[in-house]
């Protein structure tokens, strides 16, 4: 069974997923939704008990910053927690399938970890900069703000909405379960932030009150466990405006109920540190991070 105590490969983690395909047929089926610039396959997990009745979907993402580590090692904690200790959640699968995408960009996560180890942005091209925010690249009042035009930007949006593969891998991930999806959660760091719509201006969704609901459930839950206090609110309120992000796409144009972008810890440091925390920190990290997620989807479950 997979060990917290450590950073994986994106190469690992694909042969974590396809091992457990072929550990538990009935309960786990890979497939890759995608190319990735550099020809890499994006890889997501579905994790869903055989029955009759349609169920709801939680759909995860996590690693669209190359740089976040946390965010897809929680993502695994994740899948891990679902199928090697299916026996203590089984509650969370009873009504639920669940969708993991643990790396949106491969190609940035694999360059930070051989080359720049606080590398953002995918790795195409556009002149003599490299990358793009795929955070930025979703079709949904692109361009308007928290966006630069310039592609040596950590902020690029690309040169059109959807330039991006990875970005356009997540979208049609989406599209294809957007009927049953309730819950997309966006994995992050960091800050502890629990970040809902909109990113692209300061009013809120109609339906805010339930997705801040949800939100509340999961940062207070985490509180209760381990003391930790994330901030909940829209993007723009509660941390600054950008549009283009998968959060306000999911929300706008899919129609996915609750959207949440979740901001993990930084294990303490500070600055760029900030995204590195250090390798005896992922096991907490993972854990409590767990518990929010776990209180999200009950809500949700809850809910719909
Ligand atoms: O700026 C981002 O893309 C996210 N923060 S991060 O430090 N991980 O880069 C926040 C995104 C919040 N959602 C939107 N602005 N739509
Ligand atoms: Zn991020």
């Amino acid at each position: 069974s997979i060990k917290f105590n450590r950073y994986y490969r994106y190469d690992e983690i694909t042969h974590y997923f396809d091992n457990l395909a072929r550990k538990y047929p009935k309960l786990v089926t890979v497939k890759t939704v995608g190319k990735s610039f550099e020809n890499r396959d994006i890889k997501a997990i579905t994790i869903s008990k055989h029955s009759i009745e349609p169920k709801n979907t939680i759909l995860v993402d996590a690693g669209i910053h190359a740089r976040e580590w946390i965010a897809p090692a929680t993502a695994l904690y994740i899948v891990h927690e679902l199928v090697e200790n299916y026996a203590k959640n089984k509650n969370l699968l009873k009504n639920l399938n669940w969708v993991i995408l643990p790396v949106v960009n491969p190609d940035g996560y694999e360059y930070s970890h051989t080359k720049e180890r606080f590398w953002r942005k995918t790795r195409k091209p556009y002149g003599n900069c490299i990358g793009t925010d795929p955070n930025r690249n979703f079709d949904f009042h692109w361009n308007e703000i928290g966006a630069s035009s310039n592609p040596c930007s950590e902020t690029f949006r690309g040169e059109n909405a959807f330039s991006e593969t990875e970005a356009i891998a997540l979208r049609d991930l989406m599209r294809s379960i957007s009927r049953d999806c309730k819950f997309y959660l966006s994995l992050h760091s960091y800050g502890q932030y629990m970040l809902y719509p909109w990113g692209y201006t300061e009013s809120l969704p109609e339906t805010w009150k339930e997705i801040d609901d949800v939100a509340q459930s999961g940062a207070s839950a985490i509180r209760k466990a381990s003391g930790s206090q994330y901030t909940v609110g829209s993007s723009t309120n509660v941390l600054y405006a950008a549009a283009g992000g998968s959060d306000d796409y999911a929300l706008g144009v899919e129609e996915i109920p609750i959207s949440i972008t979740m901001e993990l810890p930084s294990g303490s440091g500070s600055d760029l540190n900030g995204f590195d925390p250090s390798p005896n920190k992922i096991q907490s990290i993972v854990e409590e991070s767990w518990i929010g997620i776990k209180a999200m989807a009950s809500s949700v479950d809850e809910k719909f």
